[in-house]
């Protein structure tokens, strides 16, 4: 059933002059019931009037329909500011009603192993709320599971606030981030020699972490200075950092930054030079 003014495969709402207008394919969950408490009810003709007046009210989800309509005709109709998503346990069935609910990707269960899947009405998207065991987009993957979590190829420079930028895909708990290398090199003193992720060849490293304050996040050090890993050189394909030793909790959306040293501290960087580029990889638990 399609309501409004256009049809579309999903739901949807707009705000014009102030007033939500909605437009939404809903689904017939026949002999259902949502047994959660209604935000209004009221009595209708058809379950077309409760879609109705179900999309004009923004917070309303989905709808409870009677079968069976009064001696006028008119049926008993529920608007409820949930789904049957986040409340699979109280969708019952039912002798006397048709439960409806606004269209989404969430309609084919793609979140795996028994995570619950959020609709995202406004973008016709859906979220997986993975438990602890598990991790990814659809909580496909049995953690703990290092995940590419850029989705375009990161590139920080040395000076001038050239950090690289990267949003993650996923929410969870981190405990360390991995640096892949693609191309490129940095270093401190044009002229001199370059690396991946330091000035010249060799143990020591100068690429950070942080969040989108420049908080460092990783490596956990006390200052924001040269720093040594075991088994990584500034030349290394990869740059993995030490576990953290209190797990970084994560949501999907959430920004991160990688940065050269000089160029974090604003310390000897015009002379500095290059640009290094990367995969992101992090380790979900
Ligand atoms: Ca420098
Ligand atoms: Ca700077």
């Amino acid at each position: 059933m399609t309501v409004g003014h256009i049809s579309c495969k999903c739901g949807e709402r707009i705000i014009l002059d102030g007033k939500p207008m909605g437009r939404a394919s809903f689904i017939e969950n026949p002999h259902r019931y949502l047994r959660v408490h209604h935000i209004y009810s009221r009595l209708v003709h058809d379950p077309v009037q409760c879609a109705l007046d179900c999309l004009v009210m923004l917070s309303c989800r989905s709808f409870n329909f009677r079968l069976r309509g009064n001696f006028d005709g008119k049926h008993h109709c529920e608007l409820l500011a949930f789904d049957k998503f986040n409340n699979s346990v109280n969708f019952e069935t039912s002798a006397e009603y048709h439960h409806y609910n606004i269209m989404s990707p969430c309609e084919h269960a793609p979140c795996q192993h028994g995570s619950m899947c959020v609709p995202l009405y406004e973008t016709c998207g859906f979220l997986c709320h993975c438990s602890s065991e598990y991790a990814g987009k659809l909580c496909e993957v049995k953690a703990p599971a290092w995940l590419k979590v850029n989705a375009e190829d990161v590139c920080f420079g040395a000076r001038d606030e050239s950090y690289g930028e990267f949003t993650l895909q996923y929410s969870g708990k981190i405990m360390s981030f991995a640096l892949a290398h693609l191309r490129g090199k940095v270093t401190c003193h044009v002229g001199g020699s370059s690396s991946f992720w330091g000035c010249q060849e060799g143990p020591d490293l100068r690429t950070f972490l942080t969040n989108e304050k420049n908080k460092v996040i990783f490596p956990q050090t006390s200052g924001i200075q040269r720093y040594r890993l075991p088994g990584v050189r500034s030349d290394s394909s990869r740059l993995i950092f030490n576990n953290l030793s209190v797990p970084l909790k994560v949501t999907r959306g959430q920004q991160f930054r990688i940065w050269y040293d000089e160029d974090l501290r604003n310390n000897s960087e015009k002379d500095n030079g290059g640009r290094t580029c990367m995969d992101i990889h992090a380790l979900y638990i």
